[in-house]
């Protein structure tokens, strides 16, 4: 299907996460992918798991991000390396197990589904989606969430808050990644809002959203105001 596929994991303090993570995307066993690891100096030793993890498999590569952090500005930091080494395509999943690695066969096997599309959406907001382990304030939160960014932003994908995802080297091409206002948790929905103006067209795929097992949240009631600022600003912007 890609000759290239660039899968970034950012990664804050994700050393419970990490190593088994990795094993479990390699032993899917997808031909041409390689794993971007992109560390933003995390306190409790991620960055030297993912140093061992990289030293031992060829198909592992790091960043480590000097500050500020952000998992937007990690995620950018990404997809521009997946840009300009000419990676066929590039897929963004969180480093949390939320993300469940047995999707990605689908994920990609969308781009032979549905020919023409340049993104392939992990959704949990069509058939057969769903959300595991949280509690009812978060459903409500992201139902929410996804409503106003549909509605605020004219979005047509039906989750686009998640950060399940593969986009296709033209993609990767039509996206002003250096120009993204968000460097927080809104830079999900702005990529996506370029991406839509870009003329390209996406599919879903239905996911399990699991709820982290291991590690700690880095959600705050913070986070859904920042979420909203940014989200005001690149939609005047
Ligand atoms: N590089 C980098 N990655 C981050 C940063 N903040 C979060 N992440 C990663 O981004 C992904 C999503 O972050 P989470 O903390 O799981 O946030 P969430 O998924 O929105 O919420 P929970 O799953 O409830 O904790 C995970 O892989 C995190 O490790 C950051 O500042 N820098
Ligand atoms: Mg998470």
């Amino acid at each position: 299907m890609f000759g290239s596929i660039l899968l970034i994991l950012p990664t804050y303090n994700e050393r419970e996460n990490l190593a088994s993570l990795v094993e479990e995307i390699l032993a899917l066993k997808i031909p041409g992918l390689e794993i971007l690891i992109v560390d933003d100096q995390s306190p409790d030793g991620t960055g030297e798991i993912a140093e061992s993890l990289s030293r031992d498999r060829p198909e592992v590569l790091v960043i480590h991000r000097k500050p500020p952090r952000g998992r937007g500005l990690a995620g950018i930091e990404g997809f521009v390396l997946a840009r300009d080494q000419g990676y066929e395509a590039a897929v963004e999943m969180d480093a949390d197990f939320s993300h469940p690695p047995r999707y990605l066969p689908n994920l990609l096997g969308l781009f032979k589904e549905v020919p023409g599309i340049d993104l392939a959406i992990g959704s949990r907001y069509i058939p057969g989606g769903k959300i595991e382990g949280w509690p009812r304030w978060r459903h409500w939160n992201s139902a929410v969430a996804n409503w106003v960014a549909r509605r605020a932003l004219g979005l047509k994908a039906r989750d686009c808050t998640s950060g399940y995802r593969c986009f296709t080297r033209r993609a990767l091409l039509a996206i002003p990644w250096e120009s993204l206002s968000a460097t927080g948790p809104a830079i999900v929905e702005e990529v996506l809002m370029h991406f839509e103006r870009a003329g390209l067209s996406h599919s879903e795929t239905p996911i399990t959203f699991v709820e982290r097992q291991r590690g700690t949240s880095k959600v705050t009631p913070m986070t859904i105001l920042r979420w909203l600022r940014e989200l005001g600003r690149f939609r005047r912007g």
